[in-house]
């Protein structure tokens, strides 16, 4: 890699040898002696600064400036081909004993882990830049925001974590004086992009994380994945407060009533998408606003729960992104865009499959080879993102930066299963929506490495991100329940139900207005329902189904339970318990029975 110049090592005013910001330089020359990076920048977040990266990155052929009549300031990049989405078999929760850790994470002991790392990592920056990235996670005067340092060799992370982030001189400001203030440690090196020397490793114990030999994504942006969900979950259950992958969205209805709900469904399964949807026509007065698209902290007050979304943009998945699908995205993505691994047309565009419009006779795919429509292979990979700054979402909820947060009044989650799984049901009660959210499975997507369309029980959409015991994660849920009065009501949904012919049932997007009207109108205190053995079902008539050009015995299977299936449905749930070895709370083996028992009653 090229070096940048000149070096900046630090500028006025930053890294000042006080109060925290001291414990800050010192963990940062002591990165550098380890890493010997041929300079040290630290970003302070300006214009300036940023406009003088992306040139720089250009130079270096980091990213592709793209056509700025087509897509204003936007850039495109491209990962090495090997390192295209997160790897779950590489990233390590580094607890000191492995129960803590648990069943459902990679465990690695924290000493002999870091020894390998250091080893790693020695001399890894030779000749390149040790950047050092301060950022904010959550309002900055929200009680739960953190701040985090990643120190990264990539510009590419950078620019990234600008948009995702807030990034630079005001993380460094909030941390202060106070010697005592709490920040995560993040170090990121490219390595040589090897996936032999791949691994993504989590102190929760020393709010620390090590990622190395990956540029992509949530393996390295370090506030994402890492921080806002796996160290997140970990401090939250400390604290008592809950870290979740959940979008969180506005609902509003002609009569100007609003409520919150957040939705927990696993990656590449719709959250980007329903936080960000338009009602369709006959839907005329209501409005959906989007708080946060992939990650919740939320905290208890007055008996309720109220979340924040601890981003500042949004690193969302492309292909399929359209104006009929989803334009408020489209729109977020027109102008100040950083794309990853899509394609690049011959007049400087990005394009991908399923974008408006005829495909481009040539284009240049997102390896870099030359493209036509009649190419066997995609022009964009199939889990190819945008990274988009918050405020381009034309329907940004006005709350997003309050610091107390929004009041949930729905948790909702979902997954992606073909059969089984109706298309909306409601919990009877908290626990019960617990056990749905432990328990729900999804077909797995191209958003982490590995076979896709495999059903795998991942428990609140959080089977790759909850940095702790799963069980002590199940018993943190139902404690959190027993201090809420006022607790949101739970919800089951499924998009992605298919027929005999393997076409979907349901046409989603636009139209899942439909169900989160019933969702608010239950949290209203509607009756509109029916109380089936695994909750409460809407009936054709409880939903507002005009307009909608879904057959009769369509809705008629989405809205039905089979008996058969479900016996089947709870033998997994039950197979997947005992995968966990004996950490599941007795609550949620209760709940089971029950749901067993009403089935055959
Ligand atoms: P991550 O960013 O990985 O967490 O993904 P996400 O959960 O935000 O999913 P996203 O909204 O980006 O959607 C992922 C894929 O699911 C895209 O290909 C969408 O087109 C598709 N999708 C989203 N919503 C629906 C829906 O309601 N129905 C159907 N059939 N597909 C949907
Ligand atoms: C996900 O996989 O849930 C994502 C994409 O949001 S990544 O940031 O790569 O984890
Ligand atoms: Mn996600």
């Amino acid at each position: 890699m090229k070096d940048i110049a000149p070096a900046i090592s630090p500028p006025p005013g930053m890294g000042e040898k006080k109060g925290a910001n001291a414990t800050v330089s010192d963990w940062v020359a002591e990165v550098a002696d380890l890493t010997t990076p041929a300079n040290i920048f630290w970003c302070d977040g300006s214009e300036a600064e940023n406009a003088y990266l992306l040139q720089e990155a250009a130079r270096q052929d980091v990213v592709i400036k793209l056509n700025d009549q087509k897509v204003p300031r936007s850039y495109l990049h491209r990962s090495n081909p090997n390192d295209v989405a997160r790897v779950e078999q590489f990233t390590f929760i580094c607890t000191p004993t492995r129960e803590e850790a648990g069943p459902t994470n990679n465990w690695s002991e924290p000493a002999e882990t870091y020894g390998k790392l250091n080893g790693l990592l020695k001399g890894a920056m030779k000749g390149r830049t040790l950047f050092v990235v301060p950022y904010i996670m959550g309002p900055p005067d929200s009680p739960l925001a953190k701040v985090g340092i990643e120190v990264t060799d990539s510009i590419y992370v950078v620019l990234s974590m600008r948009i995702m982030t807030r990034m630079g001189a005001v993380a460094l400001q909030r941390l202060g004086d106070n010697l005592e203030a709490e920040w995560n440690r993040g170090i990121h090196s490219l390595l040589d992009v090897d996936p032999s020397r791949r691994f993504i490793c989590h102190f929760p114990q020393d709010n620390a994380i090590i990622s190395v030999g990956s540029g992509y994504g949530g393996n390295v942006l370090l506030s994402k994945k890492c921080l806002a969900l796996r160290i997140g979950s970990y401090l939250a259950f400390q604290q008592g407060w809950l870290a979740e992958h959940m979008l969180i969205l506005g609902v509003e209805s002609p009569e100007g009533q609003k409520h919150y709900v957040a939705a927990a469904f696993p990656s590449a399964c719709g959250k980007t998408n329903f936080a960000m949807l338009i009602p369709p026509k006959r839907f005329a007065g209501w409005k959906v606003s989007t708080v946060g698209d992939d990650i919740a902290w939320m905290q208890i007050r007055d008996g309720r729960l109220y979340a924040v979304n601890p981003e500042n943009g949004y690193f969302g998945v492309v292909p399929g992104t359209s104006m009929k699908s989803n334009p408020n995205a489209m729109k977020s993505i027109s102008h100040d865009t950083l794309y990853t691994n899509v394609a690049l047309t011959d007049d400087g565009d990005v394009w991908w499959e399923g974008k408006d419009g005829a495909p481009p006779a040539h284009a240049i795919d997102w390896r870099g080879n030359s493209w036509t429509p009649e190419s066997k292979e995609k022009a964009a990979h199939a889990n190819s993102r945008f990274a988009t700054p918050m405020h381009n979402n034309p329907v940004l909820d006005p709350e997003a930066e309050s610091g107390g947060g929004v009041p949930i009044s729905a948790i909702i989650f979902g997954g992606r299963r073909s059969d089984t799984v109706p298309l909306i049901f409601q919990a009877l009660d908290w626990n019960h929506g617990v056990y749905l959210g432990a328990t729900m499975a999804s077909e797995t997507t191209a958003a982490a490495t590995g076979a896709v369309g495999q059903v795998r029980r991942d428990p609140m959409a959080m089977l790759p991100f909850c940095g702790y015991n799963i069980g002590s994660y199940f018993k943190h849920w139902i404690a959190t329940g027993k201090r809420l009065t006022n607790p949101p009501l739970i919800f089951n949904v499924n998009w992605f139900r298919k027929n005999e012919a393997g076409k979907f049932l349901w046409p989603g997007f636009g139209d899942n207005m439909r169900i989160l009207k019933w969702i608010v109108e239950r949290c209203e205190g509607s009756k509109a329902a029916a109380e089936k053995p695994i909750g409460w079902l809407p009936r054709p008539n409880d939903l507002d189904l005009e307009g909608l050009d879904v057959p009769q015995d369509a809705m008629q299977t989405l809205l039905s339970i089979n008996r058969q299936d479900w016996e089947k449905e709870l033998e997994a749930h039950k197979v997947f318990f005992e995968s966990l070895g004996g950490v599941v709370p007795k609550e949620l083996l209760d709940q089971r029975e029950q749901i067993l028992r009403r089935l055959s009653g």
